[in-house]
């Protein structure tokens, strides 16, 4: 088997997980978001580990899910699930790209260091589609309503510094200062209480739980519906031949 993710132990008690389609800017296959759900489980059950970068290369974090894997099927809702259900605080290092659920999976992590330069941004209307991994949920929530509009209606991203700026990322720094700011960090959390750490993890997601679970559900009943759609179909099949997309609102 092929290794999409792969998992270091660069201190005690952090370990570095890397997303490894180098070839595609990471995108995230399902068989690719298996083995990161599988590398989280794995960390969360061995008892040492306290905090996890979760990182791509410098190229790009992620550039979303794999689009080639549209047509055939879409992205699995269980995958996804479950990297969301891990106990472990996640540190997120991004260089490069973090757009679609590359984003919604930067977003998903506890605390956010992203390149000056990175590119951040939720793309999925220009494929006729809409962010289906909580990106309407969670960006809104981080950025407000106005900046949230524009990026998922109109595709706009955000720098690295101005995701700094408008509260997506704890912090923004030159490219090459990204992993060694996201360990630091990392290894910050690993001195503090585990116990402690998971618990308040857990809070924290509860702060907006029971509206996050039903912006969720609706989110992923109208992404699955418009993947389903012509448009969708036709945003897909031009992005897979490197073509603009001709909308017919069907
Ligand atoms: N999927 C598959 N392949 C991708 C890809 C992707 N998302 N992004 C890039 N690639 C591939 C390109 O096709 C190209 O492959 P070759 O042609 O070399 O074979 C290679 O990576 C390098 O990309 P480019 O040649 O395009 O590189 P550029 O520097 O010119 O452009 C780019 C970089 C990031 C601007 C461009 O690649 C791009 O626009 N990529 C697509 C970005 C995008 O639209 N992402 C959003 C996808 S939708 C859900 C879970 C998840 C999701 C939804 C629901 N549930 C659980 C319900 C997520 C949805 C999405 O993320």
């Amino acid at each position: 088997m092929e290794d999409l993710v792969l998992t270091e132990r660069p201190h005690e008690h952090v370990a570095l997980v890397r997303l490894n389609r180098p070839k595609v800017l990471n995108a995230l296959s399902n068989a690719l978001a298996e083995q990161l759900a599988t590398a989280l489980e794995t960390l969360d059950a061995n008892g040492v580990t306290r905090a996890v970068v979760l990182t791509g290369d410098e190229r790009a974090f992620a550039a979303g899910a794999d689009i080639a894997e549209f047509a055939a099927v879409g992205p699995r809702l269980e995958v996804w699930d479950r990297l969301w259900s891990t106990g472990l605080p996640l540190v997120g290092a991004v260089r490069g790209f973090a757009l679609g659920g590359g984003l919604e999976l930067a977003m998903s992590c506890d605390l956010l260091v992203v390149a000056d330069d990175a590119r951040l941004g939720q793309p999925e209307i220009n494929l006729g589609v809409m962010p289906g991994a909580g990106g309407t949920q969670r960006l809104t929530r981080a950025v407000g309503k106005t900046l949230a509009a524009e990026m998922i209606l109109l595709g706009r991203e955000l720098s690295g510094r101005e995701a700094e700026l408008h509260g997506l990322a704890n912090r923004s720094v030159p490219a090459e200062r990204v992993l060694p700011v996201a360990l630091e960090l990392a290894r910050e959390l690993a001195k503090k209480a585990p116990l402690a750490v998971r618990a308040a993890k857990r809070a924290i997601g509860r702060a907006f739980e029971d509206s996050l679970r039903a912006g969720l559900d609706d989110e992923r009943r109208a992404f699955y519906g418009l993947l389903q759609s012509a448009d969708g179909r036709e945003g897909v099949a031009a992005f897979l031949e490197k073509r603009r997309p001709t909308w017919s609102g069907r």
